[in-house]
């Protein structure tokens, strides 16, 4: 094959392959309000906040005290009027709007804000997922979360491109609140862990709390994201908690558990969403948990860019490990670029590749438009390697591990061994549309 029509191959493949996009923060428009998107849902992401705080000129307590609109119009003329929009962030703000048909330059706020209130949210919901190429939808699921769980108690209808992940941060990181949610949601635990004795009960009650709110949202995989300093095993609750309830659980019902490691939270609480930061992670906590816990299968991201090698060496060590994504602060096309070749160059493409981590329904569209131009770009360095080392790759071959990295690679491992993640015993979830 030459190398132009290596490339258009690899274009046309990567352009058209569905994504099953593993980790979101969205919600279908069931959900009301939860359910984000439209231009200045867009232009107040926390991403978008953070950078615009890099220019003086306004303080937290007038930003955070001003309507949506406001918001959304002091950092467009920060971010996309005095200067160009340059940012990973920015950029994706321009992809969107120009996938959707709007030019962000010719169009003033006010006439883009009369487009978006045209539409309708369920189609609009559609027209992202195709321009996006995702069929389905990973969602971040908290029973912690007031205003969400009150649409799985009065029984909400979910869309069934939307796959749930039940989400356990504070049970896992805040023991000491979360127990005082757990109480006031009938669930008889205490605060102190320490006696094995009072422990025993509080365990049970944590494993049907969990049984509950898995059965509750149809979970598919279980989550948390941890802070650099993490360790495990430990005094902790955490580790009380993980060994006795939470991994047990998520073993009896084949359930993934999937850590996102590596973020800081609250470096600066006045950016507050925003205010988050990245530190190096400790692994040594994750090559314990694989160690002693064969039997559960985890799921891992890192923040740190440093911590990236060490990662795919792990993963390739454990076979009850699959890495995931480029999260966050790592998704930045340089950085994606980077990782996404050391990943295939130390694990073939047994990882999924990329998670779009979108807050806002649009930005499925820019994200995965720019993950898609990486990885062609990565995907013509190693089939030309490849070439010359004597071994030419066919447009089967292609699809094949396209496929894989965007979501094949995941169900596969999530589906070894037990039917148990499947929900439907004849056809495994997400594999229609794959
Ligand atoms: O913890 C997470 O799932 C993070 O992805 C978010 O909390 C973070 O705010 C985010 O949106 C990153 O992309
Ligand atoms: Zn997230």
């Amino acid at each position: 094959m030459s190398l132009q029509n290596l490339e258009s191959q690899i274009r046309q493949v990567v352009e058209s392959t569905p994504v099953l996009d593993i980790h979101t923060h969205l919600f279908p428009p069931a959900f009301g309000n939860l359910s984000l998107w439209g231009i200045d849902q867009l232009l107040t992401y926390h991403y978008l906040v953070a950078e615009t705080f890099q220019y003086p000129g306004v303080t937290y307590d007038k930003f955070w005290s001003a309507s949506i609109t406001e918001q959304a119009d002091w950092i467009w003329d920060q971010l996309f009027v005095e200067r160009s929009p340059l940012s990973e962030v920015c950029r994706g703000v321009v992809t969107t709007l120009n996938s959707l048909g709007l030019d962000a330059r010719q169009q003033d706020l006010k006439s883009l804000r009369g487009w978006f209130a045209e539409q309708n949210p369920n189609q609009f919901l559609d027209r992202c997922m195709e321009l996006a190429g995702v069929s389905h939808i990973g969602m971040t699921n908290s029973p912690f979360d007031e205003d969400e769980r009150g649409f799985w108690e009065n029984g909400v209808e979910v869309d069934d491109r939307f796959v749930a992940a039940l989400r356990l941060d504070p049970l896992l990181l805040d023991w000491r609140n979360a127990s005082v949610t757990l109480r006031d949601l009938g669930y008889d635990v205490e605060t102190d862990l320490h006696m094995l004795s009072v422990r025993e009960d509080t365990v049970n009650e944590v494993r049907r709390f969990l049984k509950d709110w898995a059965e509750k949202i149809n979970a598919k995989y279980v989550m948390v994201s941890l802070p650099p300093n993490f360790t495990f095993p430990s005094e902790e609750p955490s580790s009380h908690l993980l060994i006795e309830a939470v991994l047990p659980f998520c073993e009896a019902r084949n359930l993934p558990f999937a850590m996102m490691m590596g973020v800081q939270r609250q470096i600066n609480p006045q950016l507050r969403l925003a205010g988050d930061g990245v530190e190096r992670s400790d692994l040594m906590a994750l090559r314990h948990l694989c160690e002693r816990h064969p039997q559960n299968k985890f799921l891992v991201t890192a923040l740190s860019q440093e911590n990236q090698q060490e990662l795919c060496v792990l993963t390739s060590k454990f076979p009850n490990l699959h890495l995931f994504g480029c999260w966050w602060f790592m998704n930045t096309p340089s950085l994606v670029e980077q990782t996404t070749k050391l990943r295939l160059e130390l694990l073939g493409p047994s990882f999924t590749m990329q998670h779009s981590d979108a807050r806002i329904i649009d930005q499925l569209i820019y994200k995965w438009k720019h993950t898609r131009e990486v990885l062609v770009k990565v995907l013509l360095d190693k089939y030309t390697d490849l070439e010359i080392a004597g071994w030419t790759a066919q447009r089967a071959d292609i699809e094949r591990d396209v496929k894989a990295l965007f979501g094949g690679s995941f169900l596969e491992f999530c589906q070894a061994e037990e039917p148990a993640l499947a929900g439907d015993e004849t056809v495994p979830y997400g594999v229609r549309n794959l």
